[in-house]
Order: C-alpha cells, then structure tokens, then sequence
C-alpha cells in the first residue's frame, strides 16, 4: 500500500485545498493530512487564523479524502512522522517548491500544481473589515500602526488629536488618510476606536465613542473609578459593541499559557503572587505629574493586577498600599493584598528600580517569568526536585501589539470569548479608586 501525507492549515476550506487533497490521494493510496494546530501556526507566524483546529479539521474530513488526520504542532515533526507512518510520498502545493527537499532523504517529495486565484488571506479580506480610527497621536500610537499591518480585516482610517497640527503631521508620516479635526469626524470615519490618550480623557472618549455606536480598544488604564468602567460596559452591551482594554500582556502567547497551565495545577494550590513592573521615568514626564493621574500606581499597577487576578480571582479581602511619595505622587508603591487562603503583592515604581519579575508560588512549586515579565516570551515552571523543572518558549512579535488588536479584531468580528473578563477589568479599576481615595494607603 502506497501512503501519502500532506499538511496545511486549511484555513476557510476553499476549491484549492480540495483540489490539493484530490491530487494528494491520487497520488497513492492511502492520505494522511496533518493540520496544524492554532499554537503551531502562532509560532510560525501565521496569527490571521480563522477557524480554530478542530473547525478545520471537520473541514478536511468533510472533503472526503482524508483516509486519517493527523495534527502537527511543531517544527520537525514531518520527518518524525514519515518515519512513524512509514510514509512513501510527501505532497505539498508548488507554493512550497524547493523548502520540502530535506525530506527526500526519508520518502518521496512531490510538489502539486496550486490553484491559482484562491486563498485563505483572499477569503479573510473579503470579510467585514475593522476600521479603526485612533484618538490621541503620541508614541504607543506610533507603535500600534505598524503593528496593526500584522492583522487581517483591519484598517486605520483617521486619527484624533485635539492639537490638529500635531494630528496632520502624525497622519501625513504614518500614512493615515484622514487627519480628523474634530472627535465627531473621527467617529464618521470608523467603526471602531483605539483609544491612546492620556489615562484622565478615556473615559470621556470611550463613553462618546460607544454612544455612537463604535467598538473601544482603550489604552491601560480604562479609568479610576469602578463605576465609571461599570457605565462603560452598560453602553457597551447597549449598543452591542466591544469593549476592550488594550492590555499587552493579556493576549500575549506565553501569558495565556502561563494561566491556563496554571490553571491545571501544574504548581498545586496558588500561594503566593508577587510581581513588580518599574520604569525609571525622567521628573518632568507627564507620568509623574500629580494633577494628570501621574505617578506609579495609575501608570503601572494594572499589569501586575492581572496576574494577581488571573491566579488568585478577584475577591481580595484586603489590600495595604504603601508609597514613597515625591512632589505629590508616588515614585514607588507596594501593594499587599489578603485573600482568605492566599497572599499577593506587587510592586510599582517610576522613580524607584527594581528587579521586574513574577513569581507565582504553589504547594508543588512555582512559576518565575523573568524581567520584563509583562512583555514575556518564556517563563519557567520550577519544583524542588530540579530535574522536573520545564522551560517554556513562546513568541512575541514585534512590539506585541498585534495580539491585542488581533483580539479585538477576533471579538468584533467572530464574537470571540474575551481573555480578560469583565469581572476582572472591574476590580482593576475598583483598586486604582481605592488608591485615589487613599483607602489603606500609608505613605513612607
Ligand atoms: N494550496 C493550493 N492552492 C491554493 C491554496 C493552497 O494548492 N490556492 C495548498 C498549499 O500549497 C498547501 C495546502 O493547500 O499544500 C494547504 O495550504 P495552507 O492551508 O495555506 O497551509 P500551509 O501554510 O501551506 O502549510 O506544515 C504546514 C505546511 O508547511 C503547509
């Protein structure tokens, strides 16, 4: 018997795959297909994914070819496979000629004509796009432009800025067609807003653009107040639209590994979370401007908050802040929090350096995600028998932007469940208000 094996994505199933499959199992006589796996295609590169793996595998079953479905999940797996199979043919669209020779060595490489005028990128563009128009044109800005190129299905239209000046000159160099002079021209030109404003104007924003009907990316924080997140998610879910913080860390490959492996209990019961996030800040940094919501805590203290509520939930009984003040904010603060089975604290610093990791301690062991470990590609789970200790890789692209907008992107247009929830996006802003009202706050 003459066995064949092919692997793709198989994205929105289309004429070519099914043409590929057919030539793949006339080829010989049994077909195996190996699609690859959400993570395998994340790691090379491939993050516009429509269907999740199991949708796609129905996909290739449902074309009949397939006499066996395999899934791929990492690199090098192809020659493990031919070998484990006891493969005769390797088969691949012609788009590949040349990139599979390496297998010749193991089995026969056979490249299929492609079919030209059809692919999975050309079905995801034809989809609804997000068009996105951005309020506030400084440096996170300037970064998420690039970032958004990554994603399919969505494009920036117009960009805001109360200084139109500032606003056409941002425009003009990133490209952006329409320089909006007012908010409500920016509102006309988009269907969606990416709020990149200083913390003290996102509520205001955020609250005109879902009014008008508009999806919300806003900037961390959301806001200071627990009730006015509240009233934001009201108009949300009035107007059926998305809201979403533009938390970095949240979407970011390794973090979500890290809690749904945490989540398995991999390190027993949660203990202990401690992490800090410093950034030494020059004194005349808006960040630090007292009348502005400058200072540590407004800055950074949402990106060790989540951890803290990812492993430990959201119903602390207790938190102690204590801070070093400088010209009326805070330099530095940490935060102790008490829950009924569990500890956590976190530390938070523009004018105080520090070591910025995260350490989640269990009863079996623990997880250390080095510095910086809001922006991370790799953590490690540790145990007290050092041969069980496992390191982890993930990538992170560019600037990791990309996978909050592809996030958002996913929510407005599939309805994707959210990573960070609502709960959790409320008590964020429940701590920086108890902060602000210097509940339990002790200065040092
Ligand atoms: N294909 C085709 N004609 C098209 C589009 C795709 O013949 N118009 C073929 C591809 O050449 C490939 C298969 O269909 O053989 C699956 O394509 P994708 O889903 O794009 O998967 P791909 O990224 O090519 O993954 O390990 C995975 C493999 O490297 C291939």
């Amino acid at each position: 018997m003459k066995k064949v094996i092919t692997y793709g994505t198989f994205d929105l199933l289309h004429e070519g795959h099914v043409n590929l499959l057919r030539r793949a199992k006339a080829l010989g006589d049994y077909l195996i297909v190996g699609v690859t796996t959400d993570h395998f295609d994340l790691e090379r590169g491939k993050m516009n994914t429509s269907d999740n793996v199991m949708e796609r595998i129905e996909a290739v079953k449902s074309t009949g070819y397939a006499d066996q479905i395999i899934i791929e999940e990492y690199r090098g797996q192809k020659i493990d496979d031919i070998q484990k199979y006891g493969i005769d043919i390797f088969a691949i669209g012609s788009d590949w000629e040349g990139y599979f020779d390496y297998l010749k060595e193991y089995c026969e490489v056979v490249y299929l004509p492609r079919t030209e005028g059809i692919s999975s990128t050309l079905l995801r563009e034809e989809r609804p796009s997000v068009r996105i128009g951005i309020i506030g044109t400084g440096s996170i800005a300037s970064r998420f432009i690039p970032e958004a190129a990554f994603v399919d299905n969505v494009e920036i239209t117009a960009a805001y800025n109360p200084d139109f000046s500032e606003c056409q000159s941002f425009c003009e160099k990133n490209g952006i067609q329409r320089a909006a002079g007012s908010v409500e021209e920016l509102l006309a030109a988009c269907n969606a807003v990416y709020i990149a404003s200083p913390h003290y104007t996102h509520y205001t924003y955020a609250k005109a653009a879902l009014e008008a009907g508009k999806h919300v990316l806003c900037e961390t924080p959301l806001v200071f107040r627990r009730q006015e997140a509240a009233d934001l998610f009201s108009l949300a879910d009035k107007a059926g639209r998305i809201l979403m913080p533009a938390h970095k860390t949240a979407f970011c490959p390794a973090f979500r590994h890290l809690v749904s492996l945490l989540k398995s209990g991999v390190i027993g019961e949660v203990a202990d979370v401690s992490a800090s996030v410093t950034t030494l800040t020059d004194e005349t940094s808006e960040k630090l401007d007292s009348t502005r919501f400058g200072g540590s805590m407004n800055e950074n203290a949402c990106f060790p908050l989540l951890p803290i509520f990812k492993f430990l939930g959201t119903d602390f009984k207790n938190i102690n802040f204590y801070s070093k003040m400088r010209n009326g904010v805070d330099i530095f603060t940490k935060a102790v929090f008490r829950y009924d089975h569990a500890v956590a604290s976190f530390q938070v610093g523009l004018g105080v350096k520090s070591e910025g990791n995260l350490v989640i301690s269990g009863t079996k062991g623990y997880a250390y995600v080095p510095a910086p470990w809001w922006r991370t590609d790799y953590f490690e789970i540790r145990f007290e028998d050092q041969n069980q200790n496992k390191k982890y890789f993930y990538p992170f692209a560019g600037e990791g932007l990309r996978y909050e907008i592809k996030e958002f992107a996913s929510a407005i247009l599939q309805g994707s469940y959210p990573k960070l929830t609502r709960d959790e996006i409320l008590k964020m802003a429940e701590v920086q208000e108890r902060y602000l009202q210097e509940i339990n706050v002790f200065r040092i």
